[in-house]
């Protein structure tokens, strides 16, 4: 039987924009997603968007009731800014009630909330003057932060200022997945800095409102293996761990940005705008833990042309199609569990072996309806196998001394999911679309009670 430390934390993830529903109404202003929707319909599958979601807003006390149920001892949520302050200064004060009634009725049935302050919900007003290209932002997050903070600190602990901040900057600069859609890696960066600023920001706010408590920041660490010993793949593999590991794990965790990354950026005309006080203020606030979402590896090789100064990440680097993967057939990323003995290890040797948790960590599955029995259960064989899976290298990387507090899956009831809808499933419970939201646990859910009480497997 392979035991987890005492108090391990044993529980799942998700956020506010993706679950709560009631997203344009009940005082809240509209967000990037609300917006963008409401222009491109056609953008999200199966024109799904994210006005009801999995109606958390009048489900939590049943929803967590279902946690406790399946063995949950912690959950991890956000709270909508645009919820919260609609025009970004007044209190919306049915959402303090919303949100102070949640997080009590976790605490009355013993779930430890961790709460995040940013899933990807830029709030409109704010985009429309720019969003994280404009400085603005970072004052307009200090004074978010601050404010939840004050408002629920008697009731949270555990806070954390991001998710995945790289999502955002990527998928909305680069990829074109996220509003505003354009390819711009000078913005992409500039994206960046202000983001990493606001957080700095946050975490300082947290120091002067809360004296108990910790705060650390959610960050897709994406490990990275290069295709061969060859110099010019290994140094694409050094140039993907400075833009998209050490670039928030560095500045988060030893208060420094990689001189590398910096000379980086120089050589290719990508330097942000950075005030005179931001590095001091960066070395100076420093997060008490970090939360690793972990899906899926990333193969690296060398750029096979490279442009100067570079106008793409390609230019830097180049994922490529590992011969030897194994594939979720379901969703189609790679499978490889081995990669959370590597972070484990990272953590303990790079990062002074700070106190981490995996944030999230899941297997997504389309059409999971085909898995259902003649109960009316989901048979998901597949996603016990895959957490079996990771705890193993989990475990291992325990063993030999990582500090690592906690395992969060992706998710506890199959939520909405940005431009894919509900096409891809995660949930410990079914969310029945057609039959307003029914919530059915599936065969995984009864596993993870067993692997919580057990405190392992
Ligand atoms: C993570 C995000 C989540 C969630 C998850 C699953 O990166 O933090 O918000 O969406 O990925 O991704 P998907 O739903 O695209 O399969």
């Amino acid at each position: 039987m392979l035991k987890f430390p005492v108090n391990f934390l044993w529980g799942s993830a998700a956020s506010a924009p993706q679950t709560e529903g009631h997203s344009l109404g009940n005082g809240k202003s509209a967000t990037t997603w609300d917006k963008w929707f409401e222009l491109n319909p056609e953008k999200f599958h199966a024109n799904e968007g994210p006005e009801n979601t999995s109606n958390v807003y009048e489900e939590y006390i049943n929803d967590i009731k279902r946690m406790k149920e399946i063995g949950l001892n912690s959950y991890r949520t956000s709270i909508s800014w645009a919820r919260l302050l609609p025009d970004g200064k007044k209190i919306n004060q049915e959402a303090v009630m919303f949100y102070r009634d949640y997080f009590q009725t976790m605490l009355d049935e013993g779930i430890h909330p961790i709460v995040n302050l940013f899933h990807f919900d830029m709030p409109w007003w704010l985009m429309e003057k720019g969003g994280w290209e404009t400085r603005e932002s970072v004052e307009a997050f200090h004074f978010y932060a601050k404010t939840a903070f004050e408002l629920f600190g008697d009731l949270v602990s555990d806070w954390v200022t991001f998710n995945e901040p790289l999502v955002h900057i990527e998928c909305g600069y680069l990829y074109g997945y996220h509003y505003p859609a354009i390819i711009d890696l000078k913005k992409a960066i500039q994206v960046g800095f202000h983001t990493l600023m606001a957080h700095v920001y946050a975490v300082q706010a947290f120091r002067d409102t809360q004296n108990d408590g910790r705060i650390g920041i959610i960050l897709n660490v994406t490990p990275t293996y290069a295709k061969s010993d060859k110099r010019q793949d290994q140094e694409a593999k050094r140039k993907a761990d400075l833009l998209i590991i050490k670039s928030f794990l560095d500045p988060c965790v030893l208060g420094t940005i990689p001189v590398e990354l910096s000379e980086l950026l120089l050589e290719n005309d990508l330097t942000p705008d950075i005030l005179s006080d931001d590095k001091k203020a960066i070395s100076r606030n420093l997060v008490d833990f970090i939360g690793i979402n972990y899906y899926q590896p990333m193969r690296v090789q060398a750029p096979r042309e490279i442009r100067h100064p570079a106008i793409f990440p390609t230019d830097f680097y180049e994922s490529y199609d590992w011969p030897d993967k194994r594939i979720n057939p379901y969703r189609g990323w790679e499978i490889y569990p081995e990669a959370m003995y590597d972070v484990a290890i990272m953590m303990k040797d790079d990062y002074g072996n700070i106190p981490w948790y995996v944030s999230e960590n899941g297997m997504g599955v389309a059409d999971e309806e085909r898995f259902m029995d003649e109960s009316g259960m989901i048979i998901d064989n597949y996603r016990i196998e895959f957490m079996k899976e990771h705890l193993e290298y989990l475990h291992r990387g325990i063993e030999e001394g990582s500090n690592c507090f906690g395992y969060h899956t992706w998710t506890f009831v199959d939520c909405w999911s940005w431009l894919n809808g509900y096409k891809n499933r995660y949930g410990f419970y079914r969310v029945d679309l057609k039959n307003n939201y029914q919530r059915t646990v599936k065969k995984s859910g009864l596993w993870f009670k067993e692997l919580s009480k057990n405190n392992g497997f």
